[in-house]
């Protein structure tokens, strides 16, 4: 692990898993327990960085290169650690992302099928060894995230990818919390809400103990 002070918690998952939900429910349950809690999400987080997100998600005439959009998402990503991560880390805070690096691995990785070692040398390269200390991974089908994220309007440029290209995001999230269950929670979020975060405070309560925060 890297020499923060910190606490990092991330929250992954594909479109209308539940993400934006949830987080609200997990702010609320740390700071709760008396958790200096900063907030924030990917790509953005910074004024700078949002605007490397409307780059990122807006739909617009010219297709975006997928090279382009890989370093688009370290570049948002570098200045986001920078800014606001690091420091927060570096002084004792926590940090709650909505999405980070493993959501690059799945999309880009996964998703446009970009070189793994390619993400991962990006990886090393703005993070150096910052990881979360705790990814807590939202799954459902995707049929089942697609059509919650449809009923909100005007699709985004990744929503309007086909289904195709979700199951191998999908998959790819799977992978890795296979290969890092000791980081990764998986929440079964196709139930209905009030189970889901029961399963996500049941995956936070040991995390909670090892961090001093609840007794054990
Ligand atoms: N991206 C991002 C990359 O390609 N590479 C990267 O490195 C990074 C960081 C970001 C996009 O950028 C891409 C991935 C993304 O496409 P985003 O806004 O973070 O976009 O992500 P989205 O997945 O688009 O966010 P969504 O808002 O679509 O999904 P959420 O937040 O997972 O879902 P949420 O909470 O808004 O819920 C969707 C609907 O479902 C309902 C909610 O009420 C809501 O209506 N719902 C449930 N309904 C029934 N049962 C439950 N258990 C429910 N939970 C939620």
């Amino acid at each position: 692990m890297t020499q923060q002070a910190g606490v990092f918690i991330t929250v992954e998952g594909i479109e209308g898993v539940g993400k934006t939900t949830n987080m609200a429910f997990i702010q609320q349950y740390l700071q709760a327990l008396g958790v200096d809690l900063t907030v924030t999400r990917e790509p953005g987080g910074t004024p700078l960085a949002e605007e490397i997100r409307g780059l990122l998600l807006n739909n617009r005439d010219e297709a975006l290169n997928n090279d382009a959009e890989l370093l688009l998402v370290f570049a948002a990503r570098a200045q986001h650690l920078g800014q606001l991560i690091k420091p927060t880390l570096a002084q004792g805070g926590w940090v709650l992302s909505d999405r980070f690096t493993d959501a690059t691995y799945a999309y880009q990785g996964g998703g446009r099928e970009l070189s793994m070692e390619m993400i991962a040398n990006l990886e090393q390269m703005v993070q150096g060894d910052l990881r979360p200390n705790l990814t807590l991974l939202l799954d459902v089908p995707v049929e089942v995230g697609l059509s919650r994220a449809g009923q909100r309007g005007e699709l985004d440029r990744f929503e309007r990818e086909k289904q195709a290209f979700f199951e191998k995001v999908r998959h790819t999230y799977l992978q890795r919390a296979q290969a890092e269950p000791e980081r990764f929670c998986v929440v079964d979020a196709s139930q209905p809400l009030a189970a889901v975060q029961g399963d996500i405070e049941a995956a936070l309560r040991p995390f909670l103990v090892k961090q001093g925060l609840m007794d054990g």
